[in-house]
């Protein structure tokens, strides 16, 4: 099999000029591990309010046609519109998540993805997978284009499924991958002798390159274990049209232009529920 791991010493670590000490670590955390956190970056009610906000957008999602997608047995993935949780100001006006996206994607980044993942009681190991294949710009010039924040809505226990994530390898080229973003079977031991659970509680945060190979585990309680999803994208790297997120005019006049600045989605009178299109076939194994 031909050998699609990079070592590190390949990889230059952009960081920008000028950084301070959390700029550079931040940035070295994302190039190198592929995966940070930053713990308690908000309040435990935060984190409950963001619980109760994606218990009714699930309910919701489930009511309608195509409004949740599977992502395997008990496990759903649902796509919604900032209005919908009332931290999301807080959430992308934080100081660590504006200096992550600024270190790593540059002033220009754009939000471009709000969802979150429910992995229910009863949820099995997902296949080890990246959310996307690696865009160009990554596998040629080695830049990270993108990030994914997570949000736990639940404080994390072993027994629930925990997220697990294997360091370095967002930059592993796709060779042999399924869809370019599932790894063979063969390169498993590989990824279970890097893979790291996360334990997150909540108020804690994460952010990650969705291209580091990750998966949900299986879910031995009989808690579900609902984790918000940002996704952030640099200009150009072209996942917003993967998304439908949008904003009212209201909702879009009363934010800070620092937070408009970094919002590309359309402006509309009125929100359309979104019916998912980031459905992630490898992911299915029927039905959820
Ligand atoms: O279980 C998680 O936290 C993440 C699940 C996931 O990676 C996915 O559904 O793509």
């Amino acid at each position: 099999m031909t050998d699609v791991t990079r070592t590190l010493d390949d990889i230059r670590v952009p960081i920008p000029e000028g950084a301070d000490e959390e700029v550079a670590a931040a940035v070295t955390g994302l190039y190198t591990e592929g995966v940070i956190s930053r713990k308690q970056a908000f309040s435990r009610e935060w984190a409950e309010q963001l619980r109760e906000d994606i218990d009714a957008a699930f309910q919701e999602a489930l009511s309608r046609p195509n409004g949740a997608v599977g992502r395997g047995p008990k496990r759903y993935y649902v796509e919604m519109h900032p209005e919908q949780m009332r931290g999301w100001l807080e959430l992308v006006d934080h100081p660590w998540v504006r200096m992550v996206c600024e270190s790593v994607l540059g002033p220009d980044y754009q939000i471009v993805e709000l969802g979150f993942d429910v992995p229910g009681a009863g949820a099995v190991n997902q296949p080890w997978h990246r959310d996307f294949p690696m865009p160009e710009e990554t596998r040629t010039n080695r830049r990270l284009t993108s990030l994914a924040f997570n949000a736990t809505a639940v404080d994390t226990e072993e027994d629930m499924g925990p997220f697990e994530v294997a360091p370095t390898t967002q930059w592993d080229l796709p060779e042999g991958f399924d869809h370019e973003m599932f790894p063979p079977k063969a390169a498993y031991p590989r990824y279970e002798a890097l893979a790291q659970r996360k334990y997150p509680k909540m108020g804690d945060i994460s952010a990650r390159s969705a291209l580091t190979i990750h998966r949900g585990t299986r879910n031995d309680s009989q808690k579900s274990r609902p984790v918000l999803v940002l996704g952030v994208d640099a200009p150009g790297a072209g996942n917003a049209e993967h998304h439908d997120m949008a904003v009212t005019r209201g909702f879009y006049e009363r934010l800070p232009q620092r937070v408009r600045d970094h919002l590309g989605c359309p402006i509309v009178e009125t929100l359309t529920p979104i019916t998912q299109k980031h459905s992630i076939e490898g992911l299915m194994m029927g039905e959820a």
